[in-house]
């Protein structure tokens, strides 16, 4: 591949970063260019070798400057209704996602994930048994560590898990994991994706280029998931937390289990595992599934799983003061991961929500409150949004407040011991954090503040 070409990246965040470095070292002049006219290109240039071939640019974007380049390397965050990507494609210049570009420079072997809801954890796993597995192991991509980054690091010999978020794989053009994974597709990324349709066709995106070498993993119990494996002209292996499958990946009787063919391999039971909750126990047996398919031993699969404790923000235990255990679902950006939460909680609780307009709909996920949650307390611009929702199904114990601070205080003053404080917000962050892991921070710097 012939990088010794002027090449546009879009966006200056950490995939725009890794991006660039790497073309840079790949032999190529880069532009790195983002619209945010407030852009601070002294720091962002002082990222770079002071000898490196890289221009920044910033602000609006010309057919006259665009046309002098020949590829475009795009931000996920940038959508692509945006006028300046209007100009590229205008120009004929073609665009390829930060992942692409990752996937052209890197070697080795690759398990690619994606889904609306599990797929940070489920990342996580596979990379912590490819780790166990293999002397060189990557665990890239929407996870926080852009794969751009980690390309020019990786061998024949290594093993690298990418979490694909449905902006990555928006704008993928022969992105060829050896293992794909889709856990499940429910809404979310609407403002973006405009339609369901749409959105789950681009989380398709990231079988499209595999052939009969290599496997996709999908869960049974998604209707649509179900069809797409049925049609899928390579080898699938289906996982269902719910009954027990002929060929695929189940729970009997507490017990993970993989059928294939005649054979029939039992991984842990769940009480081994220390993630909780049915939704854990997926992603449990897809990451045991991807590694199993990656030619992973079974007893370095079996020790990871027993070994594994939660990520960072995904129902993250925090502490217990004046006998209420505080809980941080900060990653918990969708209706659909904030069900998983509510669910997974056992006492008593005081939620925490709101944050940025998704345009989601926040109905099934009020109506799984039931008797688990006692009190909301909102922030955000979804706060008026959430509680009228919340108001229409009866639930009216709702207080509104600016701040995370002013949030977990609140929060503290109406738990009763015996309670739980959750933040699952059931919203992205953007607006008043730069990301979901800042959020979750600033929430347990304030819970570890309280008195
Ligand atoms: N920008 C433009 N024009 C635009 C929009 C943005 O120039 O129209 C610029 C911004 O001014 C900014 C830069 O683009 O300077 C930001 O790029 P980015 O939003 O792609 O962010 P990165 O820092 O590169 O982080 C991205 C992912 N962010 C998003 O998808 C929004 C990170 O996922 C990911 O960890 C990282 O790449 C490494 O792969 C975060 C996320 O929120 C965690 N993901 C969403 C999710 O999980 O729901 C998809």
């Amino acid at each position: 591949m012939d990088f010794k070409k002027k090449v546009l990246v879009a966006g200056a965040g950490i995939s725009g970063i890794g991006a660039a470095q790497l073309l840079l070292k790949l032999g190529a002049r880069v532009v790195l260019y983002d619209s945010n006219e407030n852009l601070d290109q002294e720091a962002v240039r002082s990222r770079f070798a002071p000898e490196a071939a890289i221009e920044i640019w910033k602000g609006e974007l010309t057919v006259d400057t665009a046309s002098e380049t020949e590829l475009c390397v795009i931000s996920p965050g940038i959508p692509l209704d945006v006028p300046f990507v209007a100009v590229l494609k205008e120009a004929g210049i073609p665009i390829w996602s930060e992942i692409e570009l990752a996937f052209r420079a890197g070697r080795g072997r690759l398990a690619a994930i994606t889904g609306t809801n599990g797929k940070t954890t489920t990342t996580a796993l596979v990379g912590e048994i490819f780790a166990n597995a293999a002397e060189s192991a990557f665990t890239v991509g929407n996870i926080g560590i852009p794969y751009t980054q980690e390309a020019l690091n990786m061998r024949e010999d290594s093993l690298t898990v990418v979490e694909c978020s449905s902006f990555q794989l928006e704008t993928i053009v022969d992105f060829k994991p050896d293992v794909s994974a889709i856990l499940n597709i429910t809404e979310d990324h609407l403002n973006r994706h405009k339609t369901m349709e749409c959105y789950a066709q681009i989380k398709e995106n990231i079988a499209m280029n595999q052939d009969r070498n290599g496997t996709c993993v999908l869960n049974y119990e998604d209707d649509r998931l179900r069809e797409f494996g049925k049609e899928l002209k390579i080898p699938v292996i289906f996982f269902s937390s719910v009954r027990k499958l002929d060929q695929g990946i189940f729970l009997d009787d507490g017990m993970i289990v993989l059928k294939q063919g005649d054979q029939v391999i039992p991984f842990v039971r769940t009480d081994e595992l220390n993630i909780i909750g049915q939704h854990n126990y997926e992603n449990a047996m897809a990451a045991a599934a991807i590694a199993w398919a990656m030619g992973i031993d079974a007893e370095i699969i079996r020790r990871t799983l027993k070994e594994f404790k939660a990520v960072e923000h995904r129902i993250e235990y925090v502490t217990e003061k004046h006998g209420v255990v505080y809980y941080n679902d900060s990653k918990g950006t969708n209706p659909d991961a904030a069900i998983k939460a509510v669910q997974a909680m056992t006492r008593p609780t005081v939620l925490i929500a709101g944050g940025y307009d998704k345009q989601s709909e926040y109905d099934e996920w009020i109506e799984t409150f039931g008797t688990t949650i006692r009190h909301m307390i909102l922030l955000g611009v979804t706060g008026p949004k959430i509680a009228a929702c919340a108001e229409k199904h009866g639930f009216t114990s709702i207080e509104f407040v600016e701040s995370m601070e002013e949030a977990v205080k609140a929060a503290a003053a109406k738990a009763e011991p015996g309670d739980a404080v959750l933040l699952s917000p059931a919203c992205a962050s953007w607006g008043m954090f730069p990301n979901y892991e800042v959020r979750g921070r600033v929430f347990k710097d304030c819970v570890r503040a309280l008195d």
